[in-house]
């Protein structure tokens, strides 16, 4: 275990990376909001919250922008996230340790979180020029049946602090390169991240002529949010975090017919089969549950074992979580930083308290560490607990590291077990074995966004589809054709026959 840096030190960092991105500080300092870093789970600064007014100037000058930049040609636009791809190579480092600073990840997982905006970029760019629209024979002789895709508007995009930046370039990056803009909305716990990609992307637009006002940040609390989400010059809403706020998000804006990208709680499970590589499985298990401090809405939080296996597998990963360095997540060392607040880990403490109550055998972890260190931060280790049944605890979603194992006797029965939660993110089997691993994958199989083989739940590329089913909301983001959602199509049939031919069939000749 290392010891935690100071507050100062975190402090004096987070200063030179904003600095370095380019963000003043003193133009954003105030008394209204907080940033604190979970590493010491102290205040760094006070920054200004902005008011739903300030919302309602943000909303008003992304749609001014708008109205200039759908007509720039997509190619033209893809030049924009084309800069910005390459401002956010040249500040990898300092991006990371923002994320570092406000979110804890560890270092490796920080400089990856900062990659998937670069690959978001870089798909964004490919897709400036394949924006596609298709043309069906139409049935009349002489006439042309084709649909284009045109921009929408202003995206209101609300993101959460596990992944502070990267979700919200899935959304910037596709939804720029179509013609959008975008009012985004960040997590409370996490604004100087927010800051800083903003000023990295307000760089991109000078360098490219590009509209100003085409990325707004308004940082504050809920009431920000929800002015953002009624505003009826936002067209479409993506939001991420939990199903409590989805529930609040999605009628609202349904109300008033916008449409929603919602990307809301997982209660992931892997199956793990008798015919699995056991090495490869304990491997991948641990990163997906016990990686990020179980703080992915993709984390690993059931493992549905094979009862002949469960004894062996359990062991294995009881010894595997034990050696699991915790603590400060600048050294490369730590595999796991710490929970974003002390309010986590104590949501974590009764989430295993109730497990037990309802007959789980708590394996390892759940205490508390650096407690003389860091007094008040959430540090804490992983836990894992054999579970009788999928009880009421385990079929919630606990944002912290709890590994709750199951057991099952055939497929179906594995099958029946991954579904029966109210959550659809994403599901992963381990076998050796192609038939279980097709029917884990077929229409009667698993019934999540993201379904895996010999892959944990967790760490999904961009160039997929991001997003799952039931009370995951349905959303898709990042790569596939999740772009549609950004976009309106117009459906157009052009007659050059030179009469009228009424489609049907229908004779309406005078
Ligand atoms: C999230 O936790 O909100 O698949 C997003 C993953 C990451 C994204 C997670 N690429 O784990």
């Amino acid at each position: 275990m290392t010891a935690v840096s100071s507050t100062d030190h975190i402090r004096t960092r987070a200063e030179d990376a904003l600095a370095r991105c380019g963000v003043e500080l003193t133009a954003v300092k105030g008394d209204s909001l907080s940033a604190r870093t979970p590493i010491t789970g102290q205040e760094l600064f006070g920054l200004r919250a902005g008011t739903p007014a300030d919302v309602d100037r943000a909303v008003e000058a992304a749609h001014a922008a708008f109205l200039v930049w759908r007509t720039v040609p997509a190619p033209v636009r893809g030049a924009l996230v084309k800069r910005f791809g390459e401002l956010l190579t040249e500040h990898k480092e300092s991006l990371a340790d923002l994320v570092t600073v406000e979110a804890g990840k560890i270092r490796s997982e920080a400089l990856g979180e900062v990659q998937e905006m670069i690959d978001i970029c870089d798909f964004a760019v490919g897709l400036s020029r394949q924006l596609y629209g298709r043309t069906m024979p139409s049935e009349r002789p002489g006439h042309r049946l084709m649909e284009t895709w045109h921009p929408l508007g202003v995206v209101g995009v609300i993101s959460a602090f596990n992944f502070p930046v990267a979700v919200w370039a899935w959304n910037t990056a596709v939804a720029l390169v179509c013609g959008d803009t975008v009012v985004w909305k960040p997590s409370e716990l996490t604004p100087l991240t927010a800051l800083a990609c903003t000023a990295l992307l307000d760089r991109a637009i000078a360098d490219t002529g590009a509209p100003a006002g085409l990325s707004q940040v308004v940082l504050g609390t809920a009431d920000s949010g929800t002015r953002l989400v009624d505003s009826p010059l936002v067209p479409l809403v993506s939001a991420t975090g939990s199903t409590r706020m989805g529930r609040a998000v999605g009628p609202r804006v349904a109300a008033r017919f916008g449409r929603t990208i919602l990307e809301l709680g997982g209660n992931n499970a892997a199956v793990l089969t008798p015919s699995a590589d056991l090495d490869l499985a304990v491997n991948a298990v641990v990163f997906a549950a016990a990686g990020t401090a179980g703080q992915r809405c993709t984390t690993l939080r059931r493992l549905i074992v094979h009862a002949d296996v469960a004894d062996a597998v359990v062991e294995r990963l009881v010894a595997a979580y034990q050696r699991l360095p915790i603590g400060d997540p600048f050294p490369e060392t730590t595999l796991v930083g710490p929970l974003v607040n002390a309010e986590a880990q104590a949501r974590m403490r009764e989430s295993l308290d109730r497990a037990v109550e309802e007959g789980g055998i708590l394996c390892t972890g759940g205490e508390r560490q650096l407690t003389e260190e860091a007094p008040d931060a959430g540090y804490v280790r992983p836990a894992i607990v054999r579970m009788p049944a999928q009880t009421a605890v385990v079929r919630e979603e606990t944002f912290a590291p709890i590994l709750y194992v199951l057991t099952y006797r055939d497929l179906d029965e594995a099958i029946r077990l991954n579904n029966e939660v109210p959550q659809g993110l994403s599901a992963g089997i381990f076998t050796g074995d192609q038939g279980e691993a097709e029917r884990f994958m077929a229409a009667d199989g698993a019934d999540c966004g993201i379904v895996n083989v010999n892959i944990g739940t967790s760490g999904a590329e961009i160039g997929g589809a991001f997003g799952g089913e039931k009370e995951t909301g349905g959303g898709r983001e990042s790569g596939s054709d999740a772009w549609r959602s950004y976009m309106r199509r117009a459906t157009n049939t052009v007659n050059y026959s030179g009469r009228v031919a009424l489609a049907q069939g229908v004779d309406f000749s005078q």
